[in-house]
């Protein structure tokens, strides 16, 4: 019999707290353009959604009405998985980035160390990922460990050593590579991080600015799933800005179609993940 090809899992992360609408007026900011980015981006390929939120200004919030609001509207308006950011912006306090999980997500990301930013720090001290890697095990919320350097793998190691696996006993992973002070967007870097990961684990990467094609075509030969969107890249050529994040997701689609692993859909992404079918 032949084998069938594994699906593709596409995240996209349509916004993030980095960028403004004055670099790509495309980015999704308020609630109704975050709603229309979701569902063009299912009806692209996407099956999971990275969420970052707004205040009225624009400004990146982690505002707990806001992000319940924003939870149910994806939730009526999709079929995604639906991931909180607990990332948040690196001026958030970690009180408020623990409190996002009150919104009940399906997921939430989960970065497992501390990592340089550009000029500022991602802070992720070890007490804090702790909590925070407890909290979804108490709330059963499928944690997504976001891994920015090879020692946030061994981070997470220790953390599944120490503290059991995840809601749902499924280790799902993204790798954010070319973050100016983490891993860089190359093969020999994601391969390397793939190396390191429990058995079993499954895995996304992402590559920020200009490595977001390279980054795609390795995590595609090497078997593993895609995250893509604006959050990490605004243009989709040189000097060529990203129309919309579902032009994003439809590349991504199309170049997991030719790797014959097509995208997968919300129900596929969830039967990897070992999520419950719908909510
Ligand atoms: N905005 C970055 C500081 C996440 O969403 O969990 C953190 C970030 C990671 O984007
Ligand atoms: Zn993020």
């Amino acid at each position: 019999m032949p084998l069938m090809p594994a699906p593709t899992l596409i995240t996209v992360a349509p916004t993030g707290a980095e960028s403004q609408q004055d670099a790509n007026p495309a980015l999704p900011v308020t609630l109704d353009e975050l709603v229309v980015a979701a569902r063009e981006c299912q009806a692209a390929g996407a099956s999971m959604v990275h969420i970052h939120i707004r205040d009225e200004a624009g400004r990146p919030t982690l505002d707990p009405g806001r992000l319940r609001e924003t939870v149910a509207a994806i939730r009526e308006a999709t079929e995604l998985i639906v991931q909180l950011s607990t990332g948040g912006a690196v001026t958030d306090p970690f009180e408020a980035r623990l409190a996002v999980l009150d919104a009940a997500p399906d997921a939430c990301s989960l970065t497992t160390g501390t990592v340089n930013f550009g000029d500022d720090v991602f802070h992720n001290p070890w007490p804090f990922v702790v909590e925070l890697y407890q909290r979804t095990q108490a709330l059963g919320i499928l944690p997504e460990f976001e891994l920015f350097e090879l020692g946030h793998v061994v981070a997470l190691r220790r953390l599944l050593d120490e503290y059991g696996p995840p809601a749902g006993g499924h280790v799902h992973c993204d790798f954010v590579l070319g973050v100016p002070g983490g891993m860089p967007g190359t093969t020999p870097a994601l391969v390397a991080g793939v190396a390191m990961l429990p058995d079993g684990a499954t895995w996304s990467a992402t590559g920020i600015g200009r490595t977001s094609v390279p980054v795609m075509l390795a995590a595609l030969s090497m078997g593993g799933h895609l995250r893509v969107g604006m959050e990490d890249t605004l243009t989709y050529a040189p000097k060529r800005p990203v129309r919309d994040n579902a032009e994003l997701v439809e590349r991504a689609a199309r170049l997991a179609g030719e790797a014959l692993r097509p995208a997968a859909t919300p129900a596929q992404a969830r039967a990897v993940l070992g999520l419950a079918a719908g909510r």
